[in-house]
Order: C-alpha cells, then structure tokens, then sequence
C-alpha cells in the first residue's frame, strides 16, 4: 500500500533530503516549511516521483499548526507517517550571556512546535490504530556540552517525549522513534550563528555527516517489518567521538 508522510522542515538540510528519499522510494509526501519558495521548487522537482502536497507555516504557532494541518485536501489527509524534523539551535551561549529570544526560539520550535505538530495528527492514528512518528533529536539530546544550554535542554526534551510517545501509543501499535545525529552539514550552523562567518568553519577539517546519511536512516526506520521499531539512533560522523571531541586535520 502506498503510505503519505509528513515532513516538517523539509525546506532544507535533513528534512529535504528525507522528502527527496522517500520520493524516490514512492511515499507520497506533505512537505511543510515557512520558505514558501523553497516549498514550491521542491515540491516541483519531486512530484515527477509521486504526489507532494505543501503547507507552510510556522510549527510554533499553534492556530497555524491546527489551520494548516485542517485545511488538507482529502487525499492528504490520511497520514502514515510523521516526520517531526523542523527545529534549529539559535545561539551559541554561555548560560550567563544567552539570548532570551534564542531561548524562546529554541523551546517553542524544537519542543513546543513538536508537539503542536503531533496532537494534531496523533488522533487519526489511534483512531485507525496504525502510524509511525519519527522524532529527530539530536546528540545534544543525550549529552549537553559547553554553552550547548537550552539547544541540549530542549533535545534532551525530544528525547523524554518520544519516550512518553512510545509508552502512551503502545496500546495502538503505534511506531514511535528518535533519530539523533551528531554534526550534519546543513544550514543548521548558519541558523545558529545567524549569518556569521563562523558557521564556515564548523563543517571543515574532517568529513561531515551529510543530510542524506540521515535521510537514509530515516527511510531504514520506517521500512522494517510491522514487528520492528527502531526506537532510538545515535549517528555521529567518524571523526566525532562525542559533543566534544571531533578528530579535525588541522
Ligand atoms: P536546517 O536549518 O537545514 O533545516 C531546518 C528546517 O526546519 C528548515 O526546513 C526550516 O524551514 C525548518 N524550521 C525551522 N524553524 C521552523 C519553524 N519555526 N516552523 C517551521 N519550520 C521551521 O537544519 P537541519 O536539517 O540540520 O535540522 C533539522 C533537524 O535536525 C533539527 O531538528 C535539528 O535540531 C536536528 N539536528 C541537526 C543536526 C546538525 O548538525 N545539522 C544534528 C542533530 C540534530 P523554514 O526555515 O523554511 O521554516
Ligand atoms: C546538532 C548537533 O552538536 O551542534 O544537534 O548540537 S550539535
């Protein structure tokens, strides 16, 4: 049977290369974001492989979260699996010095936009007693490292929820996993350091893990048979041992 996904974030980085993976598989494809130019030419390049429907909005406004996810047309409502990726790190702080608004950026779009994203598509899965929700967290969701603060306080968040996911949707055979990857070359450092140079350099001196690797994964997890659920990944590129620790050539 040919399943729908939704994917949040999918403008960039991991969530776009989700999308173009699942594509390639035939998942059909909701792809969310707030760049709306982003969602048109992606939506363009892949409904050459299946049916892609696009929602923009903003997963921290929770009315736009439930207007968006309510205005489906009826053959996008039907949704298998959840892809909750969307989210970012917004400054890089000592605890002393951080930025309020990063703080509050970070906690409502990484935790809060995740759950609004989720109540809203949880009931049709229990009603039909089948689904698959991915949670992508991070490394910084297991281990919190210098000035990672509130980015680690709010994966660490992803992590408990998935958890709770998983043990309050058992009863429905509802799949529920995090996928947690170290360092991704994506837009996610430009984000975080807001256009300055220094997102340049996070990504040199040793190889990266690219967006597609995670896609891979992504789509792996959401493969197995209806027994199996991959219900936690830890991805690091070679050369990172830890949040710490990363083997670079210079
Ligand atoms: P990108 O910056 O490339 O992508 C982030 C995506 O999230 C974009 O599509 C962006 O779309 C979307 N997004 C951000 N804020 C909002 C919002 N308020 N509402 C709706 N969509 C939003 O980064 P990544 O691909 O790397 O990040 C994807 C996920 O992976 C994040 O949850 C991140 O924390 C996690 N992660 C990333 C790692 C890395 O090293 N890159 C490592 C571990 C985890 P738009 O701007 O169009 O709204
Ligand atoms: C992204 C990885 O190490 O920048 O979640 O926190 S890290």
């Amino acid at each position: 049977m040919i399943k729908t996904a939704l994917i949040t974030g999918a403008t960039s980085g991991i969530g776009a290369a989700t999308a173009l993976e699942f594509a390639n598989k035939g998942i059909r494809l909701i792809l969310c974001g707030r760049r709306q130019e982003r969602l048109d030419s992606i939506q363009k390049k892949l409904q050459k492989k299946t049916d892609v429907y696009t929602l923009n909005f903003d997963v921290s406004d929770k009315n736009a979260v439930i207007n968006a996810l309510s205005s489906l047309p009826k053959d996008f409502k039907h949704i298998d699996i959840l892809i909750n990726n969307a989210g970012n790190a917004h400054g890089l702080d000592h605890i002393q010095e951080g930025n309020l608004e990063d703080w509050d950026a970070m906690m409502d779009i990484n935790v809060k936009g995740l759950l609004y994203v989720s109540k809203a598509i949880i009931p049709q899965m229990t009603e039909r007693s089948s689904g698959h929700i991915i949670n992508i967290g991070s490394s910084a969701g297991k281990e919190v490292y210098p000035k990672g603060n509130v980015y680690c306080g709010s994966k660490h968040a992803v992590l408990a929820i998935t958890e709770g996911m998983r043990i309050d949707l058992n009863p429905f055979g509802i799949k529920v996993g995090a996928v947690n990857p170290g360092l991704v070359e994506t837009e996610f450092s430009k984000v975080r350091f807001k256009g300055d140079a220094i997102a340049d350099t996070v990504y040199k001196g040793y190889k990266a893990l690219q967006a597609e690797d995670i896609a891979e994964i992504i789509y792996f997890a959401i493969s197995r048979p209806p027994h199996v659920n991959i219900a936690d990944v830890l991805v690091l590129p070679t050369a990172q041992a830890n949040s710490t620790i990363v083997k670079k050539s210079f």
